[in-house]
C-alpha cells in the first residue's frame, strides 16, 4: 500500500513509519516539528536526542534498505495538506498530526488555542483532501480512550445501542473528556462521523490509552532511530515518567489518590494495531472504532510494579503522592471493551517485569542526561 503518515516525527509516528516500510509498504511521512518546538519552548526535551526526520530516514535506509519519503509541511494549512496528498496518492492515511499533550493544552489561552486550532484544522484538511482527491483512501485516525472519560458504566468500542421510551438506536458512545486536548479528539470523532455518513468516507478511529516503551524491531537497529522518549510533565506519559523517576532517585509522582485507572499498551502494540487497522480497512461509509489498549492498571499499581522491578535492580524506589494538578476522578469504575483489535489479530506485549527491567536498563545508560527540573507538574487544571 501507499501509506501517508501525518505527524511522522512523533513518539508513535516515526516508529510507525519504519514498521510500515519494513513490512514492504511505500511510506511518506509529513510533519511540521510542532512537538519539537513546544518541547524546546517549555524545556521538555526528550531524554535521548533524536535527529531530524531526513537524517533518521537516511540512517534507516542505510541499516534496513527501506526508503521513507519525508515532507516537512504544516498540515493545518489546506494547500500544504492537499499538495502532499496529491503527490503521495495514498491508499491509507495514518493521522497522528496533533498536539498530543493534555497538560500543554491546559497551560493557558495561547496553548489551548494552538491545540484547538492545530488539531481540528489538520483533521478537517485531511477529511477534505481525502474526499476531493483520494475518496477511496482509508483514514486511520489516532483518537484517545480519554474521549470517554471515566463513566460509571462499561465503555463500549465507540458505539452504544440505546433503548429509550420503547425505541432503539445506535449512537456514538457518550464522551466526557478531561482536558482540552482530549476534547479536540472528541470533536475530531464527531467531524469524521459527519463526513463518513454524508460522503461515504472510510475511517478507523483508534481510542488509545497511554503508551509506554522505547523499543521496536526497527528502532533497535540503530541508536539514531529511537522514538522521542519524554519523561517531562508536558509530553511524558505516566509509565515512561515513573521509570525515569526511578532511575533519577526521585519518588514516583502519584497524582492524588492514585486510584485513576487507564488502559495501557506497549509501543510495539501501537504499531501492530495501526498496521492491522490499515491492512484490514473499514468499509466505505463506515466509521469503525476500536479501543486500543491491552491491560488496565491504577496509577498506584503502576507505581508498585515499577518499585518492585526497580528495587530488584537496587534503585531503592520511593513512591510519593503529590497534590493532583488535574481535575479527574481518583477512584472510579473502569471497564472498557477492547476485543476488536484482538479479533483482527493483535498479539499483545504485556507489561511484564522483564519489559520494565529492559526499559530501566536503557534509561540507566542515559541517567546523566535526566533533567530533574522537568519532572514535577508545572501545569494545573485550575
Ligand atoms: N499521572 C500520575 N503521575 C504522573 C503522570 C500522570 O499519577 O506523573 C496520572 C494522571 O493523573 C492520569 C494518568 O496518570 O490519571 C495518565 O496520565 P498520562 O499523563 O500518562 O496520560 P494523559 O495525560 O491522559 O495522556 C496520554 C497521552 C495522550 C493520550 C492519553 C490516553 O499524552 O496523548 O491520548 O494518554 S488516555 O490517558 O487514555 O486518555
Amino acid at each position: 500500500m501507499r501509506v501517508l503518515i501525518l505527524g511522522g516525527d512523533g513518539y508513535l509516528g516515526w516508529p510507525t513509519a519504519m514498521d510500515f516500510a519494513a513490512a514492504g509498504h511505500e511510506v511518506t511521512v509529513a510533519d511540521n516539528y510542532l512537538r519539537r518546538r513546544i518541547a524546546e519552548a517549555t524545556d521538555s526535551e526528550a531524554l535521548i536526542a533524536t535527529p531530524s526526520l531526513s537524517q533518521r530516514a537516511r540512517v534507516f535506509k542505510a541499516v534496513s534498505g527501506h526508503e521513507i519519503a519525508v515532507r516537512i509541511a504544516d498540515l493545518s494549512q489546506a494547500e500544504q495538506m492537499f499538495g502532499i496528498v496529491r503527490e503521495a496518492d495514498p491508499d491509507v492515511i495514518v493521522h497522528y498530526a496533533e498536539q498530543p499533550s493534555a497538560p500543554y493544552s491546559m497551560r493557558g489561552f495561547q496553548e489551548a488555542r494552538e491545540t484547538f486550532r492545530n488539531n481540528l484544522d489538520v483533521t478537517f484538511n485531511c477529511i477534505w483532501a481525502v474526499k476531493d482527491i483520494v475518496p477511496d483512501c482509508h483514514i486511520v485516525k489516532l483518537g484517545t480512550m480519554g474521549e470517554y472519560g471515566t463513566p460509571n458504566i462499561d465503555i463500549e468500542e465507540g458505539w452504544i445501542e440505546i433503548e429509550h421510551r420503547g425505541r432503539k438506536d445506535r449512537f456514538l458512545f457518550p464522551r466526557a473528556a478531561g482536558s482540552l486536548y482530549h476534547t479536540t479528539k472528541v470533536l475530531d470523532t464527531d467531524l469524521l462521523w459527519f463526513y463518513v455518513r454524508t460522503y461515504g468516507l472510510r475511517v478507523t478511529d483508534l481510542m488509545q490509552g497511554p503508551v509506554y516503551g522505547l523499543s521496536t524491531d526497527e528502532a533497535d537497529l540503530d541508536p539514531a532511530l529511537v522514538p522521542n522518549f519524554h519523561y517531562d510533565d508536558i509530553f511524558g506519559t505516566v509509565v515512561n515518567r515513573f521509570l525515569v523517576q526511578a532511575v533519577a532517585g526521585i519518588p514516583l509522582t502519584v497524582y492524588g489518590g492514585g486510584g485513576q485507572t487507564r488502559g495501557y499498551l506497549n509501543l510495539r502494540d501501537t504499531l501492530q494495531c495501526v498496521r492491522l487497522a490499515a491492512e484490514n480497512p473499514a468499509d466505505k461509509g463506515e466509521l469503525r472504532i476500536f479501543n486500543q489498549l491491552t491491560e488496565t492498571f491504577t496509577v498506584n499499581e503502576l507505581a508498585e510494579r515499577v518499585k518492585k522491578v526497580g528495587d530488584g535492580m537496587e534503585l531503592n524506589v520511593e513512591i510519593k503522592s503529590i497534590p493532583n494538578p488535574r481535575k479527574e476522578m481518583e477512584e472510579h469504575y473502569y471497564n472498557p471493551v477492547y476485543s476488536g483489535l484482538k479479533e483482527l489479530g493483535l498479539k499483545p506485549h504485556f507489561m511484564t517485569d522483564e519489559v520494565l527491567a529492559g526499559m530501566l536498563e536503557r534509561i540507566i545508560a542515559h541517567k546523566d542526561d535526566i533533567v530533574t527540573d522537568r519532572i514535577m507538574p508545572r501545569v494545573r487544571w485550575s
